[in-house]
């Protein structure tokens, strides 16, 4: 079909991290000139994912909605609490209705592009349809070569915490940086990520929110095969960028608290949008925040959900705190525009748990990264920074838990301290800046990769 009429539908997964990328996408797509719909999935888990896709429907009018209510689902068929986790398989026993509205559409669609969480059930649901499948994979590449050889390890499985796993083009990954529940015999969150990595050549192919400059050895080494053969072609599409749907004016307070501070002050410190620190965790970060005398926008989150009753910012950091360090630190309970921050010029440095949107975005910014993981797959991105030098890693810092030793705030003191004055750091951030802009440019290597991805389909 011509470009005017090749039509693309995205299917997201829950959570900000899996949806960010999605509407990037998609607005990318949007302004090449293709047919785009997204699908939109129903009942939503926070109300940051029902107010983004509003927001976005209304600023990309193009874009075709599609409603995709999921069936009923008891939480107590599924062996998790986490109600992220328990959406991906909420969405995944739902998957077999998709088919007759993806059919159903005109012009008729000519590629479908996934969430990596709900591979393994989409793949045999859509296998006869007449498109192709694609996914668009949420996180690094290097998490994508540990989840493709993940399930060959997991055969050979040594649970002693400092056994090497040795994935061709990415950093030792020792057993501590593996997701947690994947150590554990069983649980949800494994069989899924077993599946849905096993699943992964049954694809099309496999787009990254990364760019070569970024993980140049882990995107050879996975096109060549050295991690799993016969994967699909893996192409770096990113990194996407930020959608425009202006919410500054509505966070008057934060920009004009950071327009009044000087260039490269502030340190901005957030863990993401289902992340929430322990108690003690959160004293002890209030704590090296205000030995360490710089400037600081710290984003607190005491729920998982945001839909959940919110504590109040006295009681989880201390009011006395709040009022000793009122001219230097602005402490924010909820949801700021964080590409807006990471853009302010009075940002110099981010403390963040390594989300990968979240780093993708400090690229794009050119802002150096304090890596503090908590989960999932943070420690692999954390070795990404490391390993590109565009940040620091502590890595005797704990995951975030029940369990978790504390790190103390002379510790975050010091470390934030380094992050703000390391010239080096700095001078490669603004590096990597350069070259996040130059691969999606006219001609950058991202740019041109998805160009080839949809002159593909059209044949
Ligand atoms: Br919190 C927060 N404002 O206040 P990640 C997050 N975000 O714009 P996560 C805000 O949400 P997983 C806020 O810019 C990023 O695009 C942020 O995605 C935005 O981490 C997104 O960084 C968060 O990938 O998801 O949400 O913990 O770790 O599951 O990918």
């Amino acid at each position: 079909s011509s470009m005017a009429t090749m039509h693309v539908a995205l299917l997201p997964s829950s959570g900000m991290g899996h949806l960010t990328p999605f509407l990037r996408l998609a607005a990318r797509l949007d302004a090449c000139g293709y047919t785009v719909t997204f699908i939109s999935i129903l009942p939503t888990v926070s109300s940051s994912e029902s107010s983004h896709q509003s927001r976005f429907f209304s600023t990309y009018p193009r874009i075709r909605c599609m409603e995709f209510h999921l069936l009923p689902f008891d939480p107590s068929t599924a062996s998790s609490t986490d109600p992220f986790l328990l959406q991906f398989e909420a969405i995944r026993r739902s998957l077999h209705l998709l088919p007759p509205l993806l059919t159903s559409t005109l012009p008729s669609i000519s590629a479908l592009i996934i969430d990596i969480s709900l591979t393994s059930s989409i793949v045999d649901v859509v296998a006869n349809l007449p498109f192709s499948t694609y996914i668009l994979f949420t996180s690094s590449a290097s998490m994508l070569a540990f989840c493709a050889y993940f399930p060959i390890a997991a055969q050979s499985n040594t649970s002693n915490e400092n056994s090497h796993l040795q994935v061709p083009g990415v950093p030792h990954i020792q057993n501590l940086h593996i997701p947690p529940p994947l150590l554990q015999p069983t649980n949800l969150f494994k069989t899924q990520f077993i599946e849905n990595g096993l699943a992964l050549v049954k694809t099309d192919g496999i787009l990254l929110n990364t760019f070569d400059a970024l993980e140049p050895d882990t995107l050879v080494e996975i096109n060549k095969g050295a991690v799993v053969p016969a994967l699909p072609p893996v192409v770096a599409v990113g990194p996407l960028e930020p959608c425009d749907f202006n919410f500054a004016n509505e966070e008057e307070l934060t920009f004009s608290w950071l327009n009044a501070k000087p260039a490269g002050s502030v340190v901005y410190v957030s863990f993401g949008s289902r992340t929430a620190l322990s108690g003690d965790q959160i004293k002890q970060l209030a704590v090296g925040l205000k030995m360490c005398e710089c400037r600081f926008l710290w984003v607190v989150k005491s729920t998982k959900v945001d839909k959940e009753d919110r504590v109040q910012l006295g009681e989880l950091v201390g009011d006395e705190f709040l009022e000793s360090v009122r001219e230097r630190g602005l402490v924010v309970n909820g949801w700021v525009e964080q590409c807006g921050v990471l853009g302010h010029p009075a940002v110099g440095g981010f403390v963040s748990h390594c989300g990968w949107n979240s780093l993708t975005e400090a690229a794009w910014h050119g802002v150096p990264v304090l890596a503090w993981p908590q989960g999932g797959d943070q420690r692999i991105n954390a070795g990404v920074v490391e390993k590109s030098g565009f940040g620091i890693w502590e890595r005797k810092w704990d995951w975030c838990g029940d369990q978790a030793q504390l790190v103390m705030g002379s510790e975050i003191a010091k470390r934030v301290h380094e992050l703000m004055s390391d010239q080096g750091i700095r001078a490669q951030a603004t590096r990597i800046r350069e070259e996040a802009r130059r691969a999606v440019a006219v001609g950058g290597s991202s740019a041109n990769s998805l160009v080839k991805v949809m002159e593909a389909l059209k044949s």
